[in-house]
């Protein structure tokens, strides 16, 4: 080693050991349990970001402990490297995406080795390359097989107006993408649009999904109840309402049946059949607000704060339990694709309708009473209680009337109990080019109907084609790829006439939902991944990334596991044990770092200024990992320092060095030092305490100094034995720096390959115990004692505490009980 500590010096020689011996392999010792430690992988926009290191860091971290604990651990990275950003920046600047791509890969790539991660390069997939994306195809095909695959007209949010100048997406968005209206990636106003679309039926899985939530016992509570709440099954009921002077009724879906003699308005939604609902009259007061609503996106009309709209149709409907007849609404409040789409007026008990009835002066009624509600007529009360201006039901309970009503309703063959669930399908049809080709064909003579033809399995991939980019992806118009003749006419599957492809692609969505396989055997052609493999390796045992999947990529990814299990390909209904969501790296002066704050970080830099090492201690130290927390660069040179410190520390004592051949005294002490920080550091990586893993460490450091200067052969010795399994302890979190020091200490091998250290349970017990002093059995006080004291040297400690003697006053001692470690009694006359 070095007499200085440069951390460029040293860094690079690591990394190229580790990738000649290949460290991280996975299956280097199949004998051994697995462990599958897996963060999400990046889409790769050219640098690395703060938010990445820290998440890859979490991840390496206990994948580096879990291969020094004697484990196979399958540590993979790769690139989800479709999706918009890349084709946006080609309209603007004409560069191909796939080269932009390609670009962005490496140089991300770069990034991510410099910092030392213990990566299995082997295992790298990237979702652009045909032979990922093929099987994109190829579970498209069989999920359409097994009618999980379906095209549908249905209403989108469409990311297509121009506001302030932006660049809109032109392309479908999830709802979870809108804010205010407003596409949260192009800052475009967003519109409903009617437009067919591929969908997945991932809501045959919704009770499922939300039942097997009760079993991640190892994922975040914040997740679950996203989770839960997305699903967001709603026991209820529907009821006919009879419309007056037609045939027809109107059903609606409640989650409170017990306040239905409290309705005195229906509310539909803004579609056709409030129009149809009409009278004459209101008929074209109903058409114009039933366009105005279509112009708007469904999550602006329906926020919890918009304000409630609406317009009478001018029909009324008979309340079928009081038979009041009650006048029609449209507002935009209701969804129609939510329950029946119709919802029964409830002012008294449910708030928006109570907005709605104070706004339109429609009558309130309050059915349900209780004590703890504000008695006044006319006013809002959202509980539970017991029923009132009921009819038959007065007196009962609301959940004892839900059941009696609903029984009515079943007998009277006019409603029934319903659950109704939020949870929508996968609409995944995206009008853009950087993405999987749907493998479909449109026949007009095999398929009039415009179903689609699938293309046969042994078709695949159907590659995207290259294209003229200043052509073909201009931002206007149809989707990119029907502006490409050689890759839209293709021959029908069925009758070999030309037919056209299906000019959409897949949402990227697709590609994250299973690349957790793909990893297991990113080579193999003849599946997604080797059956044996997954059998091996999944699940993954800890999952790290960004709290904001929450719900799509998340539920896709369970979704998807369960679709793989019944496909063969797996055994396992969920695909991650333990779930860890990361916070926030936010710039120094709190702001999410961001080139509009000017605040961001680069990696690159930091690791040329202290090197992989200190950034990576500084990251691990800055907080908990699902804490956010602000940049400092004080604390990074603080991280630094400390490095400075142990090298120069172990650079002064070096040397390979035998065991001490006794232990009393300051060798005794240092040895438990050791024991102890062994102790500290392994429960605190188990609990993913990674800053307290790395304070234990910096306290160790601080004893070791306190002996820095030692005096006899034996003190020596075990600096050199403490210094060396220090260096192992630092191996997840400053691996190049670990293995250097290591190295000067007689380690053979790569630290990587080193068991962790185990320790002494002897050895960590606290020199001094506090013995509970008793006197005639009551508790009296407290002494502490040197854990090996005897029974006479703790007498005479605690015959000198004064509280003690001040309840003894004087009196003689009879009898002495002496429990070792625990107690004494003082028995006295
Ligand atoms: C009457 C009522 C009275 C309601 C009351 C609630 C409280 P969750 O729990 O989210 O499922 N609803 C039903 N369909 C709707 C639609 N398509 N668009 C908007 N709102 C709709 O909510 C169920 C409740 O949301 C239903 O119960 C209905 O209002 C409303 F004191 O019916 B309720
Ligand atoms: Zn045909």
């Amino acid at each position: 080693m070095q007499e200085k500590y440069v951390p460029r010096l040293i860094e690079k020689k690591w990394q190229e050991i580790w990738a000649e011996r290949k460290s991280f392999a996975m299956g280097r010792d199949i004998r051994k349990p697995k462990k599958y430690i897996l963060e999400m992988w990046p889409y790769p926009s050219g640098h690395l970001h703060m938010g990445h290191v820290r998440n890859y860091l979490l991840g390496d971290v206990l994948a580096r402990y879990y291969r020094m604990r004697g484990f196979d651990v399958v540590h993979p990275m790769g690139w989800d490297a479709f999706g918009l950003p890349a084709e946006n920046a080609a309209i603007k600047d004409g560069v191909h995406p796939a080269i932009r791509t390609r670009e962005n890969i490496a140089s991300i790539k770069s990034a991510i080795v410099s910092l030392g991660y213990s990566y299995d390069w082997a295992l790298e997939a990237t979702s652009c390359d045909p032979d990922y994306y093929r099987w994109n195809q190829w579970f498209f095909l069989k999920m359409r097989e097994m009618g999980l695959v379906y095209r549908r007209f249905s209403r989108v949010n469409w990311c297509g107006v121009s506001l302030n100048g932006s660049t809109p997406c032109l392309t479908v968005i999830a709802n979870e993408q809108v804010t205010d209206g407003v596409c949260e990636r192009c800052e475009s106003k967003v519109v409903d649009k009617e437009m067919p679309e591929w969908a997945f039926r991932i809501t045959k899985y919704s009770a499922e999904l939300l039942d097997a939530l009760d079993g991640l016992t190892a994922w975040p509570d914040r997740i679950i109840s996203a989770q839960r709440m997305w699903i967001g099954r709603s026991a209820g009921a529907e009821v006919d309402f009879k419309v007056e002077g037609h045939d027809g009724s109107i059903r609606i879906f409640t989650t409170r049946l017990d306040t239905i003699f409290g309705c005195t308005y229906l509310v539909v939604a803004p579609d056709e059949r409030s129009v149809r609902l009409s009278t004459s009259a209101q008929r074209p007061a109903v058409q114009a607000f039933v366009d105005a609503m279509a112009a708007k996106s469904k999550t602006e009309r329906t926020a919890e704060g918009a304000e409630k709209n609406g317009v009478f149709t001018g029909g009324y409907a008979r309340n079928p339990f009081n038979g009041r007849l009650i006048p029609i609404f449209v507002a935009n409040f209701v969804l129609s694709d939510y329950g029946t789409g119709a919802v029964m007026g409830v002012p008294g008990h449910d708030a928006r309708d109570h907005e709605f009835a104070v706004k339109f002066g429609l009558p309130i009624v309050d059915v349900i009473a209780s004590p703890d509600r504000d008695a006044d007529e006319g006013s809002l009360f959202t509980g539970e209680g017991t029923l009132v201006r009921s009819g038959d039901y007065d007196g009962l309970t609301s959940a004892a009337a839900r059941m009696a009503m609903t029984a009515w309703l079943v007998s009277e063959g006019i409603g029934a109990a319903s659950v109704t669930w939020r949870q929508k399908d996968w609409g995944f049809s995206r009008q853009r080019y950087w993405g999987t080709p749907i493998p479909i064909i449109y026949c007009d003579e095999c398929d009039p109907e415009k179903q689609g033809i699938s293309v046969p399995f042994e078709q695949l991939p159907v590659l995207l084609p290259d294209i003229e980019v200043d052509k073909v992806l201009t931002g206007k118009g149809e989707p990119p790829l029907a502006k490409v003749p050689a890759f839209v006419n293709a021959p029908c599957p069925k009758c070999g006439k030309m037919g056209r492809r299906e000019v959409e692609t897949m949402d990227t969505f697709v590609d994250s939902s299973w690349y957790f396989g793909r990893y297991l055997s990113p080579g193999f052609d003849g599946a997604p991944f080797e059956v044996a493999k997954a059998k091996r390796y999944l699940p993954v045992d800890v999952y790290v990334g960004g709290p904001e999947h929450a719900v799509m990529h998340l539920l896709y990814f369970r979704f998807w596991t369960r679709v793989m299990k019944q496909l063969g390909l797996c055994e396992i209904d969920e695909p991650i044990t333990r779930l860890v969501t990361q916070g926030i790296v936010n710039g120094h002066d709190g702001r999410k770092m961001s080139k509009r704050w000017g605040n961001v970080v680069s990696s690159l830099d930091l690791v040329e200024r202290v090197g992989a090492d200190a950034a990576r201690m500084y990251v691990l130290f800055a907080g908990p990992p699902e804490r956010d927390f602000n940049w400092s660069d004080a604390q990074v040179d603080g991280a630094s320092r400390f490095l400075r410190r142990v090298w120069a520390l172990a650079y002064a004592l070096r040397g390979a060095g035998t065991a001490p051949k006794s232990a009393v005294g300051r060798v005794l002490a240092m040895q438990r030092a050791t024991h102890k920080t062994i102790q500290r550091i392994t429960t605190a990586i188990e609990r993913l305490s990674f800053n307290t893993a790395i304070s234990a460490a910096m306290e160790f450091v601080n004893t070791l100094y306190a002996v820095a200067e030692p005096h006899t052969p034996d003190e020596v010795a075990q600096l050199r034995a403490s210094i060396r399994t220090l260096c192992v302890l630092l191996t997840p979190f400053t691996p190049h720096f670990a293995n250097e020091v290591a190295e000067a200490y007689g380690e053979k091998v790569p630290l990587e390959e080193h068991g962790w250290p185990t320790f002494d349970p002897e050895l960590v017990e606290d020199d001094v115990i506090p013995y509970a002093v008793q006197v005639m059995g009551k508790l009296r006080g407290e002494v502490m004692a040197p854990r090996d004291a005897t029974e006479a040297q703790v007498r005479e400690l605690v015959m000198a505490d004064t509280k003690v003697t001040a309840v003894l006053s004087g009196r003689a001692i009879r009898k002495f009980v002496f429990v070792p470690k625990r107690l004494v009694n003082l028995v006295v006359d």
